[in-house]
């Protein structure tokens, strides 16, 4: 018996394992409505929404969803487990019963679509959030999606650590997404964390929230040319939000994207963290914390500065950025930076300016330091200067004064 014969044995032993017992042939949509049986909801299905085949049994051995002549190939209905291999052809319609989830549990999601024959999964009806989407445990295997669409999954959680977005994860797996879409969340369109490996050429729109967060040790697989605003529909939120609390741990280069970042909580730097020229950097009460062994290099040029402020055009919007207590670097640069509206009003944390610094050494030229809540730059070790100012810097409107003299400044060519 051959391979292929055995993985078509699989699926249809898979597949006719659900529900009413009636393999591959037409399941219930003409005039059922799917919704209808867990008492949801009242929306009716499109009558167009002619689905060839039910998903609805876990995935227990390797299986394959084929692109049939059907406009619909399959309707997923409920809670799914992949736990074996799970392969879908280019060109499969995958439509979503309402509050269903695929849930890779030990298993490995190939989903690879071409140019002309993307895969798409989407809600039977088009409602923001009308399934939950794909979830990625920590046990998850290979998930790779390319060319795949996916619309109308996310939905709002309230367990403590549960993630809202349409696709995303516990932290297993290795995980690439690439020439896809996600659109039309209710809440994030996807939240990638560490198992993110590969990242290009994407596109985020319609989402209620963010169209991505990502954990800040990621953020170097971003690239220029995805969508991370949506144009014409655009997600609720323009910026890619960084995940609260994670860490940069490798050396990285976040690079200027086509949406600012979002930083609503704190990010930890812990190895060296270039920004390119034009990148923009919102804070909403969050702050970027320059830990030990983490340095900041920011330095952007005349034409493309490098630009940290506040969500709101307010003093204290955010919080700053903090060089943490035994950070004791030198090599921390910021040129060509325009720095506002933070000192940490809302939190009242970490800092007390737009710049707070216990030890570490900083450059700091051509840059403006403004609208602070409390000082434009901070310091706490008058004895020594680590504060070095070059030349072209602008200061203004910060509440308790520019440069605090405990700071030393030490004016540097
Ligand atoms: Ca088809």
């Amino acid at each position: 018996m051959s391979l292929k014969t055995l993985i078509a044995l699989a699926v249809a032993v898979s597949l006719s394992a659900c529900g009413s017992g009636n393999p591959t042939t037409t399941p219930p949509i003409g005039g059922e409505n799917p919704g209808g049986g867990g008492g949801g909801g009242g929306t009716t299905p499109p009558a167009t929404g002619q689905c060839a085949s039910l998903l609805n049994a876990d995935i227990t051995v390797p299986s394959r969803l084929v692109n049939g002549p059907a406009a619909c190939d399959y309707l997923l209905k409920g809670f799914v487990y992949i736990k074996s291999l799970l392969v879908i052809d280019p060109g499969v319609v995958v439509k979503a019963d309402k509050d269903a989830v695929i849930w890779i549990e030990g298993g490995d999601l190939i989903a690879v679509g071409t140019a002309a024959s993307r895969i798409t999964l989407q809600g039977f009806s088009p409602l923001q959030g009308y399934w939950d989407g794909i979830n990625i445990s920590t046990r998850a295997g290979e998930v790779r999606l390319e060319y795949v669409d996916i619309k109308d999954a996310g939905q709002t959680c309230a367990t403590s650590g549960c993630r809202p977005a349409a696709l995303s994860g516990y932290g297993g797996g290795q995980v690439t997404l690439k020439n896809s879409t996600i659109s039309n969340s209710y809440v994030y369109g996807a939240i990638l964390e560490n198992w993110l490996v590969e990242f290009s050429n994407n596109r985020f729109y319609n989402n209620r929230w963010h169209g991505l967060v990502i954990d800040a040790d990621r953020v170097g697989l971003l690239d220029a040319p995805s969508d991370y605003v949506g144009g014409v529909q655009p997600n609720g939120f323009a910026g890619v939000a960084l995940q609260g609390g994670s860490e940069v741990t490798k050396a990285v280069t976040w690079k200027k994207l086509n949406a600012p970042y979002s930083l609503g909580s704190f990010v930890e730097v812990k190895n060296v963290l270039t920004l390119e020229p034009g990148v923009k950097l919102i804070g909403d009460g969050g702050w970027l914390d320059i830990e030990p062994g983490g340095t900041l290099r920011a330095i952007g040029t005349a034409a493309e500065p490098i630009e940290f402020t506040g969500i709101t055009q307010t003093p204290g919007a955010w919080d700053g950025i903090q060089f943490s207590v035994y950070n004791t670097g030198r090599a921390n640069r910021l040129e060509y930076v325009k720095l506002s509206y933070g000192g940490g009003e809302k939190s009242e944390l970490v800092t007390n300016g737009l710049i707070t610094n216990y030890s570490a050494g900083i450059y700091i030229a051509n840059s403006s330091i403004q609208f602070s809540s409390r000082w434009g730059i901070s310091c706490t070790d008058k004895d020594e200067a680590l504060v070095q100012l070059g030349p072209g810097n602008t200061f203004g409107s910060n509440a308790y004064g520019d440069v605090d003299p405990d700071c030393n400044p030490t004016p540097t060519p």
